[in-house]
């Protein structure tokens, strides 16, 4: 919601907001999915909004994208081929990008008025957009992924909450092609919603998960723009185990400069607080 007095404000479960005071609106449209703003805020940088829900913004994107991308990528020991379904900021292509070893990168976004809007208005975050190996596809990501067979070696979902079009990446038969469109070895991670606010949302997809993968679990970062701060990624794996396979050397390694990523960071998100243990329970299989 954007008020008068420059205020755009964030309504979570009908019982309480996030607002942030704003400069001016770069960017307003509607696709045939959702409404799409960008903002300039006064002290988080570029804001990216749909359907008055904040999904990224320049001054914290990097531990959500940093963490959605390096954490899979630096547990699968030669990651080739990536899929991300969602993302149309750009924010998690340009992470996986970094890794020299990553010969193709398939986004898959539904709504092109973000890329456009994105590309236009938030450089920063979309600053991948013209990397060769990146193929964008306007697509509706869980229609895409039926069609791939045993063809990643990762798959990133950065979608948006389980509302609205997204909804069905959040469920059964979407995990099952994502398990099918995998190789062998092959792992994801999604967007898993906040561990405070979304108990059981986050039970039922570790549930859904774990009844097709062999490895499933929660890791955690924190935000300032997420409502309750703290937040969650979906780990998923065919074999690697995040900890157990993870080399801490690669990372050294990589030379790449991160702001929030590190080899401490990559094994201590997957610890969980007593209420996240109790709330998942003996589905925890990692
Ligand atoms: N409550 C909003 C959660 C949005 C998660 N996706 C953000 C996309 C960033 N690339």
């Amino acid at each position: 919601m954007l008020n008068k007095k420059q205020w755009f404000t964030e309504i979570h479960q009908d019982s309480s907001a996030l607002s942030f005071k704003y400069k001016k609106t770069l960017f307003e449209g509607k696709s045939p999915f959702q409404t799409v703003k960008i903002i300039e805020t006064k002290s988080h940088g570029k804001m990216l909004i749909n359907e008055d829900i904040v999904m990224t913004c320049e001054r914290d994107e990097f531990i959500y994208h940093e963490m959605i991308a390096h954490v899979p990528l630096f547990t699968h020991p030669h990651p080739k081929k990536a899929l991300i379904i969602g993302g149309g900021d750009g924010g998690t292509a340009r992470e996986i990008l970094k890794h020299k070893k990553i010969k193709n990168c398939d986004l898959v976004e539904i709504d092109s008025m973000v890329v456009n809007a994105c590309k236009k208005h938030l450089k920063s975050i979309g600053s991948a957009f013209n990397d060769p190996r990146l193929k964008i596809y306007f697509e509706d990501g869980a229609a895409f992924i039926k069609n791939k067979k045993n063809h990643y070696d990762v798959i990133i979902v950065d979608s948006a909450d389980p509302i609205g079009p997204g909804k069905v990446l959040f469920e059964t038969p979407f995990y099952k092609n994502v398990f099918e469109a995998l190789k062998p070895d092959g792992l994801m991670t999604a967007q898993g919603e906040s561990p405070l606010y979304e108990q059981k949302l986050q039970k039922t997809l570790l549930k859904t998960a774990g009844k097709i993968f062999p490895l499933a679990g929660f890791y955690n970062y924190g935000n300032l723009t997420y409502p309750g701060g703290v937040w969650s990624f979906l780990f998923a794996s065919k074999k690697y185990h995040p900890i157990k396979d993870f080399k801490a050397g690669r990372v050294k390694n990589s030379a790449f400069s991160f702001r929030y990523y590190n080899k401490d960071i990559h094994q201590a998100a997957f610890s969980q607080p007593e209420f996240t243990k109790k709330n998942l329970g003996t589905l925890w299989k990692l």
